[in-house]
Parts: structure tokens; sequence; C-alpha cells
């Protein structure tokens, strides 16, 4: 068992709906520490390259267009097996699959506009986390 760190994001949809506190909650409730987080507006090329890996899905264009719709807040989390922990709190990727009692479930307006991000290995939480934050923003 190792403390682990993985990448989060609170969506449009959901800033929009002012839901922050209330998935931060979730979060905090299921066991991780939000030890860096902020709220930003992203630029379109900001969201194509955060997304780069899914350039070739069809709804990447749509994707991109959603997540510049309003302000995200970027986050990182930490706990035990951290970016499977979080995994578990959003649950599946449609919220029509969702888990109860999940964010997704919970919160999540459509397959797309399905609130928050979560990393989905390590390797890629170190990139995403490099990504939004320097070294000196998180405190653990
Ligand atoms: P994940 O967020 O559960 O890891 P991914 O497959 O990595 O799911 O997809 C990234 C994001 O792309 C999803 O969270 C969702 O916002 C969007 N997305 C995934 N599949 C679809 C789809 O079939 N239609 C529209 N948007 C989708
Ligand atoms: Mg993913």
């Amino acid at each position: 068992m190792t403390t682990q760190r993985t990448f989060s994001i609170i969506k449009p949809d959901a800033t929009r709906r002012n839901l922050t506190g209330a998935i931060n909650a979730m979060l905090e409730k299921g066991g991780l520490r939000i030890v860096a987080q902020k709220r930003l507006q992203l630029s379109r090329a900001q969201a194509e390259a955060f997304y780069g890996v899914h350039k070739e899905r069809p709804f990447f264009n749509d994707l991109c267009q959603f997540m510049i719709s309003g302000p995200i807040v970027a986050q990182v989390l930490e706990g035990e097996n951290a970016v499977a922990r979080n995994r578990e709190i959003m649950g599946a990727t449609n919220p029509a699959n969702a888990a109860e009692g999940t964010i997704r479930k919970v919160h999540a307006e459509s397959i797309e506009a399905n609130s928050v991000h979560g990393s989905d290995s390590p390797e890629n939480a170190a990139i995403e986390i490099a990504f939004f934050f320097s070294g000196i923003e998180i405190v653990g």
C-alpha cells in the first residue's frame, strides 16, 4: 500500500451548477486529500493538448468545445491507491452505467458532460499533474 497522487478536473457542467464543494466533499469522504487546486478557463489549444490521446475519437471536437464552455477546477488528489480510488468515486464514463453514490451517477448530465475527469494510470497522472501544476503548488 503506497500513497499515490492522481489528477482530477471538475468539468464545466459542474462548475456551472455550483457543484465544486459538493464534489470535493465526495472526494474527501472517499478518502482522498486535495493537495492542489485551481480554477481556470482552458483555451481551445490547451483543451486539445490535454485530450490529445483522444484526437482520433469521433467526439474529440465536441469534447474540446465542452471543456472550454466554462471554468474548470484542476486538482491533485492524494491517498492510498489514489488513481484507482478516484476512478471508483467518479463512477463509469457514462452516468447511465455509473454505480449508485458515485459522482457521475449523482451529478453528471450526460456521457460528455460527466462532471469530472480522473487520470487512468499513475503514468498518465504524472503527465497530467505536470501539465497543470508546478511542484511548489502541490502541498501534501
Ligand atoms: P473517462 O473520462 O471516464 O476516462 P474517456 O474514455 O477517457 O473517459 O473519455 C474522455 C471524456 O470524453 C469523457 O469523460 C467524456 O467527457 C467524453 N466522452 C467519452 N466517450 C464519449 C462519447 O461516446 N460521446 C461523447 N463524449 C464522450
Ligand atoms: Mg480517460
